[in-house]
């Protein structure tokens, strides 16, 4: 059924500005990991993968529950790397173990969207830990190989609008593919700490080509060294998806408002908050200088 958010009424803004802190701080310092992307990218993407096994058929899934910290769900293949993510998170959730791991994952990814210039996420705490027999299945994270067709309907699974999908898609701007994750291999761009419209601009305007990759799966690769997955691709392919491809490389604005609703919606999704929880709006590190 539908999860109902238990906000800590002993903790207020203050305290969750604190972990949000903490975890910017720890981006700053570990600023060599992944050959100086940091640990930004792989942050949103726990985010998004704790919240993507949500299928609002059965109401099952979810961030609500923080089963990413199972071994069955981060041994999921989908979640090859994110180990990483979950062990610079460790620390953070020893010096504050009063927060929920699903407020903990979610919080991350708002972070480090804040920290790499990206728009601010408004959040809201409240989900509370569920046990390990809560655990989704695996397999419920989309497949890169797949057409626009399967793309829409695997977004369809949330409630997702066509605008809210390729919103979110537009997250690739951030960190890279590893061929020992997941197959795919290189970035999408110039800039993979810095959260832009980046990914819409070069989906527009590289000259594509697909080819197979050490692995033996085909990405599409430009001269520049950037890449796309086939799901990227199919993006391009698609007329109503490429509308707002196009809208979005032309207007950086619509794309941060289009995404913070939309990566909301994501971080939430299964939760039903109180009428009355105001989300809280984090200060970044630099605003707090
Ligand atoms: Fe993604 N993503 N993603 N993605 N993703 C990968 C990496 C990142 C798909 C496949 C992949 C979203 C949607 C999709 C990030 C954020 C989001 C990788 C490479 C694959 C494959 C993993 C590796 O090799 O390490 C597919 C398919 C879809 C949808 O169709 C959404 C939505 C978001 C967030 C809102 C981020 C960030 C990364 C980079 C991680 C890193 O380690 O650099």
């Amino acid at each position: 059924g539908l999860n109902v958010a238990i906000p800590n009424k002993s903790k207020s803004i203050k305290d969750y500005q604190n972990v949000y802190n903490d975890i910017a701080e720890k981006i700053r310092e570990e600023d060599e990991f992944d050959n100086y992307i940091g640990y930004g990218p792989i942050l949103v993407r726990i985010a998004w993968h704790s919240s993507g096994t949500f299928d609002k058929n059965n109401m099952t899934g979810g961030s609500f529950g923080g089963t990413m910290r199972f071994k069955k769900e981060i041994n999921d293949p989908s979640n090859a790397g994110l180990k990483q993510a979950d062990e610079f998170l460790a620390p953070i959730y020893k010096k504050h173990s009063w927060i929920s791991h699903g407020d903990l994952y979610t919080l991350a990814g708002v972070t480090a969207v804040q920290e790499a210039q990206g728009p601010k996420i408004p959040w809201r705490p409240g989900r509370v830990d569920q046990p390990e027999n809560t655990t989704p299945e695996n397999g419920r994270l989309p497949d890169a190989t797949g057409d626009s067709s399967y793309v829409r309907n695997y977004f369809g699974r949330f409630g997702f609008n066509d605008t809210e999908i390729v919103a979110l898609i537009g997250a690739h701007c951030l960190g890279k593919t590893h061929l020992e994750n997941s197959g795919f291999e290189g970035p999408w761009g110039a800039a993979s700490n810095v959260f832009s419209n980046e990914f819409f601009v070069n989906l527009l305007n590289e000259n594509w080509k697909l080819q197979k990759n050490a692995a033996g799966n085909e990405q599409y690769d430009s001269p520049k060294g950037y890449m796309m997955l086939p799901a990227d691709f199919a993006l391009r392919q698609d007329n109503k998806f490429l509308k707002l491809v196009k809208a979005y490389a032309n207007d950086q604005d619509l794309f941060f408002n289009d995404f913070a609703k939309a990566y909301v919606k994501l971080l939430e999704s299964g939760i039903h908050f109180p009428a009355d929880q105001k989300p809280f709006i984090f200060k970044t590190l630099d605003e707090q200088e």
